[in-house]
C-alpha cells in the first residue's frame, strides 16, 4: 500500500524543479483558456459567473432573507434577461422569436422583431443601455407596411408592439418611439372599418384588406383602450381617442341583462351585440376585464363609465365564477354559462393559468379604489345592478351589499393567489401547468365561494375565511402520475405545459406590493429558481411540455412575453425600491407600464371630453 508520503512525492518533485513547475503552470493556463473558449457560447459572458442555484429551499428557510440578498436576486433576474435577450440577438434578431434549443428563429408575429419591441421597457428598467441601443436600431428599421405572413393579428400587435413602443417612450423620452408608434397605428387603421369600431381580427398593412369573422372574441376586440388613449394623449391626435371611445361606447351600450353586467366572450362586431353568453376571465376574455379598471386608473380616475363596468364585471365574477374545491378548499375561477334558476351557472370547473392574473387585478383594484366607500365614487351597488335590470343574474348585487367590498375583493385576491401558487408547489418541477380541472366526483361537489362566505358570515364569522388558507403541497410520485393513482389534490391536469407565462408571477408581484407580506415575494423567488433550473438552456429559456414529470420536458420556444412580463415582474418584485409605483403607473396586459395622466383643458376641448 502506498504511504501518504509516497503519494506526495510527485508534487515535491515538481516544486523542486523550476522547469517542471513552469510547464505544469503553463499546461493549467492553456487548459483553462481552452475550456473557457469552448464554453463561451453566449454573447452575455455574465451568464457563466451565475452562482450555482441551490435546490428550492422551501418557504420557511426563506423567512429571514436580508435586503442585500433580495438585491442580489434582482441582479440574477437581470442576468437571466441578458442571457435570454443576448441569445435572441445573436441567433434570431431581427426575426420575431428565438428557438432556444435549436438556436433557430421564428416569424410568428409579423416578422418585425417582436422580442425586441416587447423587451424595450424591461431593458430601460434594468439599465441595459447596450441592449437597448441595439434594439432601438432594429425598431427604427422595421417596415410596418409589409408583414410576414401578410395579415397582422391586431390584438397581439397592439399589446406587444404598440404598447412596447409607448412604454419605452415614457421611460426614455426618445421621441422616435412615438413616431414609430404612429407609423404602426396608421398601418393598422383599416382594421377599424366596421359599423361599431370594434376591430377585425387582422389586416394586411400593404393592401389595407381585413380578415376575420363577424363574430369577434372579447379580448381581441376590447383590449386596445389603454394603448390608443395614451397614444392620443401623446400625439394629440383625436383619431386615436375615437378608436378607444368607439369600443367603450359599444361595450357600455350593450344589453347585458342575461349576464349580470359582465361581458361574454363572443361579440358581433357589426351589430355590437353580444352573441352568446359564455362567461370567462381566461383565454379569449381576460384583458378586456383588466382594461376596465386600468383605463380608469390611467386617466387619473376620470373615466367613470369604465369604473362602473369594472364594478359590474367583478360583482358578477365574485358571485358566479368563483368556486371552492371539495376537500382542499382551493378557491378558483372558472368559466360558466349565463346563470338561470333552472340550471344555475353551468361551470366547466376548468381553471386556466391565464386566469391567474385575476388575483393581482382584484388586489390592485382594492388598493387603488375606495371600494369600502363606494359613495365617494358616486356608486350605489344596487343601482348599478339589480333584478329589475339583470333579472336572475342581477341578484348578486344585493348580496354583496352586505359586505365591505374592499375586504371581499382582497379575500378573493388572496384565495385565488394561494391556488395559483399551489398549482406550482404541487408539481415536482415547482412550475405550474397551463390548465387544471377541478375534480367534481358525485359526492364531493365543488361549490360557490360566496355561498361558503355567506355561511361563514351568518354563523358569526368565526374561524378562517373560506378558501384563503395556505395549502400543503401534494406532489405525486412518478409512479402515481403514470398510473393515475395519485390522490388528494382535488384536480387533474388538463394541459401540462408551462409556457413561461407570467400570470401567477404578476399576481405574486401585485400581492407583495399591495400587502407587503413577504410570502408572496418568497414564492416569486422559488418560481425563479425553478425557471433557472429547468427552463434555462445554453442559448435561452425554453417552455416546458410537461411540468408533472421529473425531469420535465423542454420545448423549442421562448415567447417574447417571457422578457416583457415574466422577467420584468420578477425583477421589480425583488428590487428594494420599485420604480413603478402603483398609483403613478398602469401596466398594460403585456406588462408595459404607462404613466397615469390627467387631461388638460386643451385636451378636453380637443377630444370633446
Ligand atoms: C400575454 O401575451 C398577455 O398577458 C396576454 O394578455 C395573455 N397572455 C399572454 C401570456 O400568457
Amino acid at each position: 500500500m502506498p504511504t501518504l508520503d509516497t503519494h506526495r512525492a510527485p508534487i515535491r518533485n515538481i516544486l523542486r524543479s523550476p522547469r517542471l513547475l513552469r510547464n505544469v503552470v503553463y499546461g493549467v493556463v492553456v487548459f483553462l483558456v481552452l475550456t473557457s473558449l469552448l464554453y463561451r457560447t453566449t454573447p452575455s459572458d455574465i451568464v457563466s459567473i451565475i452562482p450555482h442555484y441551490p435546490k428550492p429551499s422551501g418557504l420557511d428557510a426563506q423567512q429571514d432573507v436580508p435586503a442585500a440578498e433580495w438585491s442580489r436576486r434582482a441582479e440574477q433576474v437581470r442576468h437571466a434577461f441578458r442571457h435570454a435577450y443576448g441569445n435572441y440577438e445573436r441567433y434570431a434578431a431581427p426575426h420575431d422569436e428565438l428557438k432556444p434549443l435549436s438556436q433557430g428563429r421564428v416569424d410568428n408575429f409579423n416578422g418585425w422583431g417582436v422580442t425586441a419591441f416587447d423587451s424595450l421597457d424591461t431593458m430601460l428598467l434594468m439599465g441595459l443601455d447596450d441592449e437597448y441601443a441595439h434594439a432601438l436600431d432594429l425598431v427604427k428599421k422595421a417596415d410596418f407596411t409589409k408583414s410576414r405572413p401578410a395579415f397582422v393579428p391586431f390584438f397581439e400587435t397592439i399589446i406587444r408592439y404598440l404598447a412596447g413602443l409607448l412604454s419605452a417612450y415614457s421611460l426614455s423620452k426618445d421621441y422616435v418611439l412615438v413616431q414609430r408608434a404612429e407609423d404602426l397605428a396608421k398601418a393598422l387603421d383599416p382594421i377599424f372599418d366596421t359599423p361599431t369600431g370594434m376591430p377585425f381580427y387582422s389586416v394586411d398593412p400593404e393592401t389595407g384588406k381585413t380578415l376575420g369573422p363577424e363574430l369577434g372574441i372579447l379580448a381581441e376586440v376590447a383590449s386596445l383602450q389603454l394603448e390608443y388613449t395614451y397614444l392620443a394623449k401623446l400625439t394629440q391626435n383625436v383619431e386615436y381617442w375615437n378608436r378607444s371611445q368607439a369600443v367603450m361606447n359599444t361595450l357600455s351600450s350593450a344589453n347585458l341583462e342575461n349576464t349580470g353586467g359582465m361581458f361574454p366572450i363572443q361579440w358581433n362586431i357589426t351589430s355590437g351585440k353580444p352573441f352568446a353568453y359564455r362567461l370567462s376571465v381566461g383565454a379569449q376574455a381576460d384583458s378586456a376585464h383588466e382594461y376596465l379598471l386600468k383605463l380608469y386608473l390611467l386617466t387619473n380616475k376620470t373615466d367613470t363609465a369604465s369604473l362602473e363596468m369594472y364594478i359590474r364585471a367583478t360583482t358578477h365574477i365574485i358571485n358566479n365564477l368563483l368556486y371552492i374545491s371539495p376537500t382542499r378548499n382551493l378557491l378558483y375561477v372558472t368559466d360558466t354559462d349565463m346563470p338561470t334558476i333552472e340550471r344555475g351557472n353551468s361551470p366547466s370547473h376548468i381553471f386556466e393559468h391565464l386566469s391567474c392574473f385575476l388575483p393581482g387585478l382584484l388586489a390592485l383594484g382594492a388598493h387603488t379604489l375606495p371600494l369600502d366607500k363606494l359613495h365617494e365614487m358616486n356608486i350605489d351597488l344596487e343601482k348599478l345592478g339589480n333584478e329589475t335590470t339583470y333579472g336572475y343574474a342581477g341578484k348578486g348585487y344585493k348580496r354583496l351589499k352586505n359586505y365591505n367590498l374592499k375586504d371581499l375583493h382582497m379575500w378573493a385576491a388572496e384565495g385565488l393567489a394561494q391556488t395559483c401558487w399551489t398549482t406550482y408547489a404541487d408539481q415536482p418541477s415547482g412550475l405550474g401547468p397551463d390548465e387544471i380541472v377541478i375534480s367534481t366526483a358525485k359526492n364531493s361537489h365543488a361549490y360557490l365561494w360566496m355561498d361558503a362566505v355567506d355561511k361563514w358570515k351568518t354563523s358569526g364569522a368565526r374561524g378562517a375565511i373560506p378558501g384563503l388558507a395556505d395549502h400543503k403541497p401534494v406532489v405525486y410520485t412518478e409512479y402515481q402520475r403514470s398510473h393515475g393513482t395519485g390522490k388528494g389534490r382535488d384536480y387533474q391536469i388538463r394541459k401540462a405545459g408551462y409556457l413561461l407565462r407570467p400570470e401567477t408571477i404578476e399576481s405574486l408581484y401585485l400581492m407583495w406590493r399591495v400587502t407587503g407580506d413577504p410570502k408572496w415575494r418568497i414564492r416569486g423567488w422559488l418560481i425563479f429558481e425553478a425557471i433557472e433550473k429547468l427552463t434555462k438552456t445554453r442559448t435561452g429559456y425554453a417552455s416546458l411540455l410537461r411540468v408533472d414529470t421529473d425531469p420535465p420536458i423542454q420545448d423549442d420556444s421562448m415567447p417574447s412575453y417571457f422578457l416583457a412580463e415574466t422577467l420584468k415582474y420578477l425583477y421589480l418584485m425583488f428590487l428594494a425600491e420599485d420604480p413603478i409605483k402603483l398609483d403613478k403607473w398602469v401596466f398594460n396586459t403585456e406588462a408595459h407600464a404607462f404613466p397615469v395622466f390627467s387631461w388638460t383643458e386643451e385636451d378636453r376641448v380637443r377630444f370633446n371630453l
